[in-house]
């Protein structure tokens, strides 16, 4: 009977050199994968794990915590200051950098983490992810500051996410195209079900939260126009429309069924510069669609070469099929007809 490949096997076949680097990089998404085996079980506990509601404490984000948000985050930390592979974490959580004392002078890495994103969806049972980004830390003896940290998406090592469904997956790019996994509950192990995946092109449906509609850009309520008009429209076919509420959920369908995913900034989120953080959030997944033939924007230009400013830094976010972010884009920057 053929076997698939493991996570472990994939990685130590992809590795580009012998380096500590790599080696350390390797361990640290295996870290990860393991952190997400133990999510995938308090997750999937549902109210039967008595973790579920409110942690009555809020993130940097002012966002209201749940108590998974919180317990994620710690499964996670714990599992790094274990095995020393990354020298700091920053995650959506926490307000500033933790460094990972044990790996100082040892660990060459910094894992960027969303460790439960979408938990609203948590009690209500439906998609939730973890969304994670592997940066080069500076030399192993140096302490870690915020200005390591800001480094452009471009920069990454590594990307992915696990989305807890139906099925719990693990999508993981380390610069050699996109590879996805699927855990194998009864022996605890992600195992390999698609490699080079490529976003499907001319998909016809559209992600985004149409209950903002009033505070949209003219170019975004250009585009979305155009998507409704349908077959009598300018387009000339008909779009659906789908929003999980969770941007693993929809990035995972933008992957494998084409499409777009759209939170762009709109005239309620401009203060803020947008709703999706840039660091942990939108390069992860700004890489793997370009990985697989995507594009990703915040609307005027790349979100891969955006010099980020602050660790929790907001961006608009427009990614999937390239030939439906360029349209958005061109509307944007007034390239378009
Ligand atoms: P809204 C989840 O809170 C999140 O950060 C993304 O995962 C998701 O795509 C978006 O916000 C949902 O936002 O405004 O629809 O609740």
């Amino acid at each position: 009977m053929a076997t698939r490949i493991a996570l472990g096997q994939y990685l130590r076949n992809s590795r580009r050199t012998a380096s500590i680097e790599e080696g350390q990089l390797i361990r640290l998404i295996e870290d990860v994968a393991y952190a997400s085996r133990i999510l995938a079980a308090m997750v999937g506990h549902g109210a039967l794990g008595e973790v579920l509601g409110a942690a009555g404490s809020r993130n940097v984000q002012e966002e209201e915590q749940q108590q998974l948000d919180v317990l994620a985050n710690d499964v996670v930390l714990e599992t790094i200051r274990r095995s020393r592979h990354a020298r700091a974490m920053i995650s959506e959580e926490m307000d500033s950098v933790a460094e990972v004392e044990e790996a100082r002078g040892y660990g060459r890495l910094l894992l960027l983490i969303d460790p439960l994103d979408g938990s609203g969806n948590i009690d209500i049972n439906l998609p939730i992810g973890t969304i994670f980004s592997v940066l080069e830390a500076p030399m192993a003896s140096q302490a870690i500051l915020e200005q390591h940290v800001l480094q452009p998406g471009r920069r990454q090592l590594a990307a992915g996410y696990v989305l807890y469904g139906p099925s719990v997956v693990l999508v993981l790019t380390v610069g050699q195209g996109v590879a996805m996994f699927t855990l194998n509950r009864q022996v605890g192990e992600y195992l390999l079900v698609a490699d080079q995946l490529r976003i499907p092109p001319g998909r016809h449906e559209y992600a985004i939260n149409s209950a903002n509609e009033r505070f949209w850009s003219d170019d975004v309520r250009r585009y979305i126009g155009e998507c409704q008009a349908g077959k009598d429209g300018p387009l000339g076919v008909d779009y659906s429309m789908r929003w999980t509420g969770a941007m693993v959920g929809d990035c995972h369908r933008v992957l494998l069924r084409g499409g777009v995913f759209m939170y762009p900034v709109d005239a309620r989120t401009a203060a803020k510069g947008g709703k999706l953080r840039l660091l942990y959030e939108a390069n992860p997944m700004a890489l793997l669609m370009e990985q697989a033939g995507g594009a990703a924007s915040d609307g005027q230009r790349s979100i891969l070469d955006i010099q980020p400013t602050g660790l929790h830094q907001r961006v608009g976010v427009v990614l999937g099929d390239a030939e439906e972010v360029g349209r958005l884009v061109g509307y944007a920057t007034g390239t378009a007809p």
